[in-house]
């Protein structure tokens, strides 16, 4: 063989063999076979040999080109269907393999109770509000019939925010009760009232039975003709459907600003059935057959004033429950530590 021709041939066989993608291969093919390549230039110079060499050696580059034409179109199939391969690899999918369960949430029991709460006096007419969780002193006590320096405004252990007082309204605070969203509704101009207001509220506790933030509703109803016997009949029918049939309330006299009279609510306890004895003892969470969850009474004149409606012709009740305490005594849900519920433990949230 020539051996111009042959010098051809092994460059471009190594090169063919050296390539490892389509892209290399075709460089290779293009410094042989190309416009400008090795082996289509020995073709072209054919005729600057004598014509008794001329033949033999047009005869082996025709062939030469045949076999390296050949052999690149195998190296390129070889080539494809080894990148075929990796991409099945790779983007491997199994279509008939079942699903991946994704953990479902649910609302958060605070939440639950809320909804509930808000469904069941929505169905005696009650109007559900919720006032601001930063409200200012006049709304929080003053207009509540708490005045300044008055020792009852230590019970709530309030959050002050800092900042200007405002000539009427005093400081800011973060609302230590629902009860401040009494003369805001008044304040509307609609009467007569049925308005439940559930928000958060905050207060310097935290122990088994307090949280520093925490929710509270609070039903205040104004209109005429309204006894304690109405405020009697809404807790008996709310206790009814919150807590099951056969739980009843009780008012105990007590004493706030801003009702008069005023009472604490008991509701007959749901682990002993209001008895006061379980498991051949007394019980465990009431010890007396019944549990305290809010205050209530008949609205204060000088709230009904504060809020601009005449008490010689309106009048009507109010009451505030905390929504967490309300929750735990729902069923024998066993939480002996209020604290629990903010902890976002999972494990406990899952059982709800
Ligand atoms: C009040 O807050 C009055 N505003 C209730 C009221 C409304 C009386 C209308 C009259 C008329 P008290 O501080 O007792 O009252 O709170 C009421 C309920 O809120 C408590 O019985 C309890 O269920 C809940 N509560 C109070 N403080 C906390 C706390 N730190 N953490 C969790 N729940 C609380």
């Amino acid at each position: 063989m020539n051996s111009q021709l042959e010098k051809i041939k092994n460059e471009a066989i190594a090169a063919i063999g050296r390539a490892r993608d389509e892209n290399t291969l075709t460089q290779a093919e293009i410094r042989a076979l190309g416009r400008k390549g090795a082996l289509t230039e020995f073709l072209r110079d054919l005729g600057r040999l004598a014509p008794e060499q001329r033949r033999a050696a047009g005869e082996e580059g025709n062939a030469l080109k045949k076999e390296l034409e050949s052999v690149i179109t195998r190296r390129r199939a070889e080539l494809q269907k080894i990148a075929a391969s990796g991409l099945a690899e790779r983007e491997w999918l199994d279509v008939t393999a079942p699903g991946r369960e994704l953990p479902a949430g649910h609302l958060h029991l605070t939440t639950q109770a809320i909804r509930e709460i808000t469904s069941i006096f929505s169905r005696l007419g009650y109007n559900c509000v919720s006032y601001p969780e930063v409200e200012w002193d006049w709304y929080a006590f003053e207009s509540l019939n708490m005045p300044k320096d008055h020792t009852a405004r230590d019970e709530w252990e309030t959050f002050f925010l800092s900042g200007p007082s405002h000539h009427k309204f005093g400081r800011l605070v973060l609302t230590p009760h629902t009860s401040s969203g009494q003369v805001r509704e008044m304040e509307r101009g609609e009467l007569p009232i049925r308005m439940v207001n559930i928000a958060k509220c905050y207060r310097r506790q935290s122990d088994v039975n307090h949280l520093p933030m925490f929710h509270q509703f609070e039903g205040l109803l104004i209109d005429k003709n309204i006894a304690i016997t109405h405020l009697k009949g809404t807790l008996d029918y709310f206790a009814r459907e919150f807590f099951g049939a056969g739980r009843r309330t009780r008012l105990r006299p007590f004493h706030f600003r801003f009702t008069e009279p005023s009472f604490e609510i008991d509701v007959s306890c749901g682990v002993c059935g209001g008895t006061g004895e379980s498991r051949g003892g007394r019980c465990r969470v009431c010890k007396q057959g019944w549990l305290e969850l809010g205050g209530a009474g008949m609205v204060h004149p000088n709230v009904l004033r504060a809020g601009g409606v005449d008490p010689r012709e309106w009048g009507g009740f109010a009451f505030g429950w905390g929504v967490e305490r309300t929750r735990m005594m729902k069923s024998a849900a066993n939480i002996d530590d209020i604290r629990v519920l903010y902890k976002n433990d999972a494990r406990f949230l899952e059982q709800f």
